[in-house]
């Protein structure tokens, strides 16, 4: 598979997105044409486009075979178990869309839908048991990534890569699959958007659209777009943007901020945003372990003064009676004007709320760096093809298809939820989510971290404000470096 494939369709539906806006025909029948010139930057279309259709429209490339409504049996948790069946349309645009997406599969290839459920824990060695046996029951797992990553190691999967009909570079895939967890031509673990726990979990900023332009905060929107979306940016708009709220004298989790972020991975994702990574491929083929760089102390040190030294930024690292859902409760009250949180958090906790709200991605290093990115929450689950799976190309197919009408039917649907509008209006909003959304990296680091790894330093240094990084790194180098080791001999030897 070449690499870059799926950004650029990506890059050609956001711009169809954005040609539905900025449709340059003059209402007299002609055309622009001054855009062949190279002088107009206007896409040269008359037509808006409408994005669901063009979603539709693309070909998912699959056989035309049936199987005799043959029960299709997936692993997944029962926390996500409502991500893969739905029984009958209900009335939520969320539910339906995931019903039309298993009608079409399951009548187009005569198959049944089955699951085989769990909680993440005692699911993982069900399907340790169940592969190990021998047992033919699972044609695909969709399950917790970590749980999953420490028994992938044990050589329980196929690669994808061996998984006829599957096709990484349809825009279904998570660009990263090829980009950053393929290692030699070898991915066991993938995400395709079949995986709605992912689109769940992926870590994004959300502004509150009145606040920001109460406090003259500028064009958020239009700061994302000129890449000028910086920590430094997101410090200068926030950090005096504060307001006793309960007149007590003290800053406390009642008061009125600028940003607000609980602690935990919200604090991990900042490593990917500001483009590190734990483990990487190298030139060579094989994968080093990169997370230890000056600039990865750089961030530690940017990230608790952020966090520490301002009023109008709050951390909320409370460990009694923890609340999860700290942030996005100031936020619905309009006592924040930004915060970190899961895409999720929108269908889940702010269909009613009352100001309107925009996501755009975690905010960059520097404006040097070029792209943004973001990570997807550690409960998020992988697609994986048991060795024991009876029938390897059947699981193609069907896994192909799931993710193909998933990205028709039910990220529109998703997106329009997320952000209470529908998906062909608000063209610049569902831009910004889409550019969250196909920003998401996946990281080998992460996925094999096993809870032994580097991934989850930041939320213990940056909780505790301890700008010691190195000592930290100098304490826990050897241990980590042992178990990344691990990782890397799975990926030299598989198939050896
Ligand atoms: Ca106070």
């Amino acid at each position: 598979m070449k690499q870059g494939t799926k950004r650029t369709l990506s890059i050609i539906l956001l711009s169809a997105i954005i040609a539905g806006v900025v449709s340059c025909g003059n209402g007299n029948g002609d055309t622009d044409t001054t855009s062949a010139t190279g002088n107009d930057s206007q896409p040269d279309v008359t037509e808006p486009i409408d994005p669901v259709a063009e979603r539709e429209a693309i070909d998912d490339e699959l056989p035309d075979k049936t199987y005799d409504n043959a029960p299709f049996t997936i692993a997944t948790e029962t926390d996500f178990e409502w991500t893969l069946l739905q029984d009958e349309a209900s009335g939520d645009v969320i539910d339906d869309a995931i019903y039309k997406r298993n009608l079409a599969v399951e009548e187009r290839f005569k198959i049944d839908l089955e699951l085989v459920t769990g909680d993440h824990a005692s699911l993982n060695s069900k399907i340790t048991n169940i592969v190990q046996s021998g047992d033919d029951t699972l044609d695909l797992c969709m399950t917790h990534v970590i749980q999953t990553g420490n028994i992938a190691l044990m050589g329980l999967f196929e690669n994808w890569y061996d998984v006829p009909y599957v096709n990484f570079e349809k825009p279904w895939w998570s660009a990263s699959n090829i980009e950053d967890m393929t290692v030699d031509n070898v991915c066991p673990l993938a995400v395709g958007d079949c995986v709605l726990s992912a689109l769940i979990g992926t870590y994004c900023v959300l502004y509150n659209k009145r606040l920001a332009e109460d406090y003259n905060l500028g064009d958020i929107y239009g700061i994302v777009n000129d890449g000028k979306w910086t920590i430094d940016k997101a410090l200068e708009l926030t950090k005096d943007t504060y307001s006793d709220l309960n007149s007590n004298g003290e800053i406390d989790g009642e008061d009125f901020f600028g940003y607000v972020s609980i602690q935990f991975s919200p604090l991990n994702a900042y490593l990917w945003a500001f483009g590190g990574h734990v483990l990487q491929r190298n030139e060579s083929g094989g994968i080093d372990l990169v997370y230890h760089s000056e600039k990865t102390n750089d961030m530690v040190q940017k990230l608790c003064s952020f966090f520490h030294d301002n009023s109008g930024i709050y951390l909320y690292t409370t460990d009694a009676n923890y609340d999860f859902n700290f942030s996005v409760n100031c936020f619905k009250d309009g006592r924040a004007v930004f915060i970190n949180a899961l895409l999720g958090d929108t269908v889940a906790y702010l269909r009613d709320m009352k100001d309107d709200y925009g996501v755009i991605p975690y905010p960059k290093w520097d404006e040097a760096q070029e792209n943004y990115s973001t990570m997807v929450d550690g409960f998020h689950e992988v697609l994986c093809i048991p060795v024991t799976a009876p029938d390897i190309e059947r699981s193609g197919i069907i896994t192909e298809a799931l993710c193909a009408e998933s990205y028709k039917k039910v990220m529109p649907a998703y997106y329009e939820t997320a952000l209470k509008t529908k998906y062909t209006r608000d063209n610049e909003s569902i831009a910004m989510i889409d550019l969250v959304v196909n920003s998401r990296v996946f990281d080998l680091g992460y996925f094999y971290d096993g809870w032994k790894g580097a991934s989850f330093i930041f939320e213990r240094l940056v909780h505790d404000n301890n700008t010691n990084f190195e000592s930290y790194w100098a304490a826990n180098e050897s241990s980590i470096t042992t178990h990344y080791q691990k990782v890397i001999d799975y990926f030299e030897n598989y198939g050896k």
